[in-house]
């Protein structure tokens, strides 16, 4: 009887472990800093992945950042969270990024006194140079990268890059927090829950050159912008209030966005692997040509995520309007900048391809990464 019983209990047990989805192990860059704190404790209760799925956390700091990352393991133990399989503490690029599956990268270095925008792009760019090539070494060939530290588009491609092992579609840069932002807003303007509000792109960089789209958004169904039918609020005061919410958030916190950034960037890792279904999601990733944009720049566009790591471009929409056009193409020549500030951290092959010539109206075929 015993016997039995322990038996049946040892299968119990064992088709448990047997059911239990494998665990993602995820690395995260400025586990420390604000937007890492914020964003852990969401990854460690499964929102990145859903709740069923363990996960094992690969945090990846600076020397420095050692000492306060240690205080932040302290409290994801704190917090005996179910499905946390592991913590990994580390300032070496090849054990954080050691097997994941996904890599957040957060860490950055902040822009200091006196700094020109040109010297922030090309210190932070020579970081993500030195973790693409840790990643190509060191992750799963199939990894998922999602790029936050700024200039993320630009980010994304120095990563991508410098692994040439590695897919470059599978590296994105996080336009979601003003996809959110966008949409937050339109809430507010309309009266409507969040939920209800749909189709919002944002296009080109996550920079103040980005481009609000509420062109193909709808609100209840309706057409966004039939339903504001204001042009005035949406040119005057929408856009340029998206643009500019990280500047708006500085001036009334003290400091950047953290929290939504790190909820942003649950968000787009969940949809990328859970899926949302028909809905549209607004992800810098390489671009291949599509809306007559230049190859091989991270420009944000908008997405369906079916899961498993997966987005397709969606493509069957209207030729934008002239005042469209002008404001995807002033953001396309700000990345056009950035990426030939960044050239000399980019291999030769992707220097090479830096001159290829835009595909004008060029429609792609569906791409995955
Ligand atoms: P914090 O300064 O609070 O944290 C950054 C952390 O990164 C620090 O703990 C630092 O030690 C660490 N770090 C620096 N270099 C590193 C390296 N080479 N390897 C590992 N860790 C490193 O900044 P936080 O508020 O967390 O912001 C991080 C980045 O996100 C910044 O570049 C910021 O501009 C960017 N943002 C991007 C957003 C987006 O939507 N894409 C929005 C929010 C945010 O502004």
């Amino acid at each position: 009887m015993l016997r039995s019983s322990l038996t049946s209990a040892t299968r119990r047990g064992l088709s448990a472990a047997a059911a239990e989805p494998p665990t993602k192990k995820v690395a995260v860059t400025g586990a420390a800093g604000a937007i890492g704190y914020a964003m852990l404790m969401r990854i460690a209760s499964g929102q990145m992945f859903g709740p069923h799925v363990p996960v094992e956390l690969q945090l990846l700091e600076t020397e420095q950042g050692l000492k306060p990352l240690k205080g932040v393991a302290m409290e994801i133990k704190d917090g005996a969270f179910p499905l946390v399989r592991g913590i990994t503490q580390t300032a070496d690029p090849n054990t954080g990024f050691g097997d994941a599956d996904v890599a957040v990268l957060v860490g950055a270095r902040p822009r200091g006194p006196g700094m020109e925008r040109a010297d922030l792009m090309n210190a932070n760019a020579a970081i993500f140079a030195v973790q693409g090539k840790a990643i190509n070494d060191a992750a799963k060939k199939d990894v998922r990268v999602l790029v936050v530290g700024n200039p993320a588009n630009t980010n994304a491609l120095v990563a991508a890059a410098n692994a040439p092992d590695i897919d470059p579609a599978q590296f994105m840069a996080m336009t979601r927090l003003d996809q959110n932002r966008a949409m937050g807003q339109v809430a507010i303007k309309t009266g409507t829950p969040v939920r209800d509000v749909e189709r919002v792109v944002i296009w080109g960089n996550h920079s103040s050159t980005q481009y609000p789209d509420l062109s193909n958004a709808l609100v209840n169904g309706k057409p966004a912008l039939d339903v504001i039918n204001d042009t005035k609020w949406v040119r005057e005061e929408f856009i340029p209030r998206v643009q500019k919410r990280g500047a708006e958030i500085i001036g009334a916190r003290g400091a950047s966005s953290a929290t939504s950034a790190a909820s942003a960037a649950i968000d787009h890792i969940h949809d990328l692997y859970v899926g949302s279904g028909d809905a549209w999601q607004s992800l810098a990733i390489r671009s291949d040509g599509s809306y007559g944009m230049d190859k091989d720049i991270w420009y944000s566009v908008p997405c369906r995520c079916p899961g498993d790591g997966v987005y397709e471009r969606v493509l069957d929409i209207p030729s934008p309007d002239e005042y469209s056009a002008a404001m995807m193409d002033a953001t396309r020549k700000e990345l056009l900048e950035e990426r030939d500030a960044v050239k000399h951290l980019l291999p030769a092959a992707t220097r090479k391809q830096a001159g290829t010539k835009p595909a004008r109206k060029k429609r792609a075929k569906k791409a995955t990464a």
